[in-house]
């Protein structure tokens, strides 16, 4: 067995950077154009290095979270890079000012930052750390198809297609089931036969709506359709779990749980066929462990949002892994992005998530 060093966390940096996108971001609830990133830096008192990013949504929200892990990062000053140890402590210590949002990012960062100090001290790639072997991850392509006229949709498709992955997620919550089904029908045709696609509403509908373009979806989709992803307001459970009674289409939903405890809650209120945690919500890599556990027992797939880099890992360790959100912002601060092969994201054999910062290209970027 490969022993990981004793460790002990020495100091923490952040860095925000304003990333542009290949693709516009247009949902239903708002259209990014920059991906705004936030880099950590957890530094060891032995030598390795910790790193993790995240997406920060928006500019302010990147800026906030950087205070709040350097705030975190101070009340874990010296301690042992322990995640699984800290992540009770530091929940408990941030217990009066919620952990949930802004705070819930910031300590989920930190986390992932401490498990890729553990395995980069050990030589192991994160997954390896967690049980797995570093294997393809089947991706979807997750950067564009937002909230467009059907013939930019159709040359969108087009163009992602090149990239040759399995599925590709399409953000609907058009004003009318109508548009909603041309929007479906433009992407679909002009997908090689065989890619599936994923409906993403973003929260868009109430109930009755939702019943109604998921049933024309269902019906429209000719089995090209993978999951109905968060059709209503995120904390809708019941509207969720009567949908998903009501449909053959799976309902998805997760980016929005927080902490592994909402999880539970969705499960128990029978919301969800499918989850999807972020791993910046769901508490880090910590977490996510917890996350795919109860999706495991439960017998239902887990897919990951956003941060490839980091969910591929996590991906790789999770018995009932399904897809993965592959989007390629981070490939502006990555010395070696990674790379996709045959529909699947490659997990680097190389220690921790095997992210290393290019320095070169993180100074030509605006900073936030
Ligand atoms: C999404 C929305 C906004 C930013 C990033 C991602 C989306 C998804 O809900 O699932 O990709
Ligand atoms: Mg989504």
């Amino acid at each position: 067995m490969t022993a990981v060093p004793e460790l002990a966390v020495r100091s923490v940096s952040t860095r925000g950077f304003r990333v542009p996108m290949r693709f516009a971001l247009g949902t239903s609830a708002a259209e990014v154009r920059h991906a705004p990133l936030l880099t950590v830096d957890l530094a060891t008192e032995e030598g390795p290095v910790g790193r993790a990013y995240a997406f920060g949504y928006t500019p302010a929200g990147v800026r906030a979270v950087a205070l709040m892990v350097a705030e975190a990062a101070e009340a874990i000053r010296g301690m042992a890079v322990a995640p699984a140890a800290l992540a009770p402590r530091l929940a408990r210590s941030h217990a009066l000012i919620g952990v949930t949002g802004l705070v819930r990012f910031a300590l989920s960062l930190l986390d992932m930052a401490l498990w890729d100090a553990r395995a980069v001290a050990a030589g192991l790639p994160l997954c390896s750390l967690l049980g797995a072997a570093p294997r393809p991850v089947p991706a979807y392509d997750s950067r564009g198809l937002g909230l467009m006229p059907p013939a930019r949709l159709a040359a969108e498709a087009a163009e992602l297609a090149g990239l040759g992955l399995g599925a590709v997620k399409l953000r609907l919550g058009h004003p009318t089931l109508a548009a909603d089904l041309e929007a479906l029908a433009a992407v679909a045709g002009s997908l090689p036969a065989g890619v599936g696609i994923m409906a993403d509403y973003n929260q868009a509908l109430d109930r009755t709506e939702a019943l109604r373009r998921g049933r024309a979806l269902e019906a429209a989709g000719g089995g090209r359709l993978v999951w109905l992803e968060e059709p209503l307001r995120h904390d809708d459970l019941a509207g969720a779990a009567a949908l998903a009674a009501a449909l053959d289409l799976p309902v998805q939903i997760g980016e929005n749980f927080n902490g592994p405890g909402a999880m539970a809650e969705a499960l128990a209120a029978g919301a969800a066929d499918l989850v999807m945690p972020d791993v910046a919500r769901i508490g880090g890599v910590t977490g996510w462990l917890q996350a795919a556990g109860m999706a495991a027992a439960h017998g239902i797939g887990i897919s990951s949002h956003l941060m490839p880099e980091v969910s591929a890992h996590l991906l790789c360790a999770s018995p009932t892994a399904h897809w993965l959100e592959y989007v390629d912002w981070a490939e502006a601060l990555l010395r070696e992005p990674f790379a996709l092969r045959d529909g699947a994201v490659a997990v680097p054999d190389r220690p921790g998530t095997g992210m290393v910062w290019d320095e070169g290209r993180l100074a030509r970027l605006e900073t936030l």
